[in-house]
């Protein structure tokens, strides 16, 4: 086989496409509720630890927060790819199927304050991380008392 550079360029799309197909899709929809569930819970465990700080029950270490907020950053967009059209379960409410632009609202407030909350570990003020983290968890009750079983 001839292998120009438009042959790379094809290659490279193609892998492009199927990567995004295979984030975007779950072979059932157990699967989709059990990697939102499992990206949840990751972000929730190193939310908590940064929160536990933020209320003085944990001594105040930059790099530990750091890494905690770097993870809570990168798995903030990760959940809602798994919240496809029938993949309805779980602890998810019905709303988020039919009131998509107000769940989609809600995932960007996480995302946006995710990404605050980062750069305020980064900046090692305390009382900045103090203040992002309410207000990041104040968009996961958020979201958690519109689009989540109790
Ligand atoms: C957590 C966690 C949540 C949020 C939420 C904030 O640590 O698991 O879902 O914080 O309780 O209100």
């Amino acid at each position: 086989m001839k292998f120009n550079k438009f042959t790379a360029f094809v290659v490279a799309v193609v892998s492009t496409v199927i990567t995004g197909v295979a984030l975007a899709q779950f072979a059932k929809p157990e699967s989709a509720i059990k990697y939102r569930q499992s990206a949840l819970s990751v972000m929730g465990t190193h939310f908590a630890r940064i929160a536990a700080v933020a209320k003085g029950e944990v001594p105040y270490n930059k790099d530990d927060v750091m890494k905690n907020a770097a993870i809570v950053n990168t798995m903030a967009s990760l959940p809602w790819q798994a919240f496809g059209p029938g993949t309805e379960g779980g602890s998810a409410l019905p709303a988020i199927w039919t009131e998509t632009d107000k769940f989609k609202s809600s995932q960007e407030k996480l995302i946006s304050a995710a990404a605050s909350l980062n750069s305020a570990a980064q900046s090692g003020d305390l009382d900045a991380i103090k203040k992002a983290t309410a207000a990041t968890g104040a968009t996961c009750k958020g979201c958690h008392d519109e689009f989540k079983k109790k």
